[in-house]
């Protein structure tokens, strides 16, 4: 199981339906493809999305930094020298999801090699998970709108609301017209993106203190380190970090000095070795996670799917996984489905991941 080569394909599809929020938008999924290849004629496939926005990569930097230095820092290694593998990449700072794709492609090669599910491998707990959806910024009606249309489809009760404008009224009288057409068994919970200051986050989340939410997710930043305890302590809801706890050492800073309350874990960022250290972390410290969204394509999204199956805290809560919805195609030969509001592991060997070479064909860059 030596790795003897690894790919970066950058890729092009585009959004049908732009995603907006606090810290960007989204119009075109320019991600990358990447394949680890050894020499028993496996192949490990995993896909990369650039966010400048949180972590400061894009195409270009992802396909360049697997180029020129994670590809030939470890290549004549296996794939189940993983821990070696990590050690190589750690010596570069930041990419977090260039070093998460091989990562999942490195566990794709040893779920084939070993004839099982990856899902299987790392835990097993359940076959699906329940399907959140990001409602991105647009005025109240189409918000709602959208909402409606994705529960009567897809069977989705869960709502991740966008939130981060100001005035932070908008997304306030958003909310409530969400919760209002929607009803009081639907799940709703906001996502500030660091657009608001402590203070605006604490009155928009006393002027929603009626509207049920189950979470508040980064409404302002780490970075306004008293201001952001201050608010955390007074939330009556679980505040999660997301942007502000990509690994490890961040989780236990920003619980531990009291400016979060719970964690998403996004495998796009810290694929599956690091995410399954970050979910035990917070299994131990008793803190509740969130499977989060990098607005993953289908590729990613099966890789979220695999993982949040996997472990029982993982699939207690629905996890985001319906951005790719938006996108006018993909590259899997066989589409995601979601059915009765749940997004199944796929059966097989690894992931499960088959690229259509014919769509790969048509959307990657470097040809
Ligand atoms: C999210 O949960 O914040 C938007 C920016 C990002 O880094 O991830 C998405 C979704
Ligand atoms: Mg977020």
């Amino acid at each position: 199981m030596k790795i003897v080569q690894v790919e970066a394909i950058p890729f092009a599809i585009p959004y049908a339906k732009p995603l907006r929020f606090a810290s960007g938008e989204v119009h075109t999924a320019d991600h990358v493809l990447v394949r680890v290849y050894t020499d028993e004629g496996l192949v490990g496939t995993a896909e990369a999305p650039p966010r400048p926005y949180t972590y400061g990569e894009t195409q270009e930097s992802i396909v360049a930094v697997i180029d020129k230095i994670f590809a030939p820092q470890i290549l004549g290694l296996t794939a189940l020298e993983r821990e070696v593998v990590h050690a190589r990449l750690d010596r570069t700072v930041g990419n977090p999801t260039a070093k998460a794709a091989i990562d999942m492609a490195l566990w794709d090669i040893i779920g084939q090699a070993a004839e099982m599910p990856v899902s299987g491998l790392l835990g097993g707990y359940t076959d699906r998970l329940r399907v959140s959806h990001m409602v991105g910024f647009a005025p109240a009606e189409e918000m709602v709108a959208e909402a409606e249309r994705i529960r009567d489809t897809y069977g989705i009760t869960t709502f991740k609301v966008k939130v981060g404008r100001r005035p932070y009224t908008d997304d306030v009288d958003a909310c409530r017209a969400l919760r209002a057409a929607l009803g009081p068994d639907v799940n709703l919970y906001v996502d500030g993106n660091r657009g608001w200051s402590p203070s605006e986050a604490a009155r928009a989340l006393r002027e929603m203190d009626d509207l049920g939410l189950t979470f508040a997710e980064e409404l302002c930043p780490a970075d306004d380190v008293l201001g952001r305890r201050w608010l955390v302590a007074q939330s009556r809801i679980p505040f999660i970090a997301d942007e502000s706890a990509t690994h490890a050492a961040d989780v236990t800073r920003e619980l531990l000095g009291g400016s979060a309350t719970a964690i998403s874990i996004k495998t796009a960022r810290t694929g599956f070795t690091a995410s399954q250290r970050i979910l035990r972390q917070c299994e131990g410290l008793g803190v509740e996670i969130v499977m989060g969204n990098q607005i993953d394509g289908q590729i990613g999204t099966l890789c979220t799917v695999a993982f949040g199956a996997a472990h029982r805290t993982s699939a207690h809560h629905p996890g985001e996984l319906s951005n790719f919805l938006d996108m006018t195609d993909d590259l899997l030969a066989e589409p995601l489905t979601i059915r009765e509001g749940a997004l199944r592991v796929r059966e097989g060997n690894g992931l499960g991941i088959d690229v259509d070479p014919e769509k790969l064909a048509r959307y990657r860059q470097d040809h």
